[in-house]
């Protein structure tokens, strides 16, 4: 028997091995969609060539939506994007000493035609962009789209649960 082995349709790309804790994040949340993913290390600014090769060649390996997280001179989302017309969702990484709003400006200061959309600094950008990658793909996918709906629920299920002390 052949198992029928799925490609990936969310590429989540990062500047270095250290973003993983943050990008971590968001791998965690399309598995939590059962959404085939591909997560790989290409750095803007040390793997140039890998970078657009990517970008390049990701549409017709079936990648529909691109996450990528970077920290300091944030340039991968935007690279990215400008070598692909994939919506690409940036993550901007925490930083050492300026502690990821460097990374935020880099990626949110897109010049007018070329869009990145752009999410909170850490773990919770992360794990919002993969979100937000399941919400598109959800727009053609109607078994998405209801998982969608269920994890909204759960979330309302637990806020409304919430007690404070007395
Ligand atoms: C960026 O430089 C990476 O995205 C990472 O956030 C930052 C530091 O990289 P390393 O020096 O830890 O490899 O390109």
């Amino acid at each position: 028997m052949t198992e029928k082995i799925e490609s990936p349709v969310v590429g989540v790309l990062m500047g270095s091995s250290s973003d993983w804790e943050v990008m971590g994040n968001a791998v965690e949340m399309l598995k939590n969609f059962n959404v085939p993913y591909e997560a790989k290390v290409v750095s803007a600014h040390r793997m140039p060539d890998e970078m657009f090769k990517y970008a390049e060649t990701a549409r017709d390996r079936g990648i529909k939506v691109i996450i990528a997280g970077a920290g300091g001179a944030a340039h991968l989302p935007g690279m990215l994007a400008a070598k692909t017309t994939l919506p690409v969702l940036g993550v901007p990484v925490p930083s050492r000493y300026l502690k990821g709003v460097d990374s935020l400006y880099s990626i949110v200061q897109m010049p007018k035609g070329v869009p990145v959309g752009t999410f909170a600094i850490g773990e919770a950008g992360a794990a919002n962009a993969a979100l937000f990658a399941v919400e598109i793909l959800g727009t053609t996918c109607p078994g998405l789209a209801e998982k969608l709906a269920e994890f909204r629920k759960a979330q309302n299920a637990k806020a409304r649960a919430m007690e404070l002390p007395a």
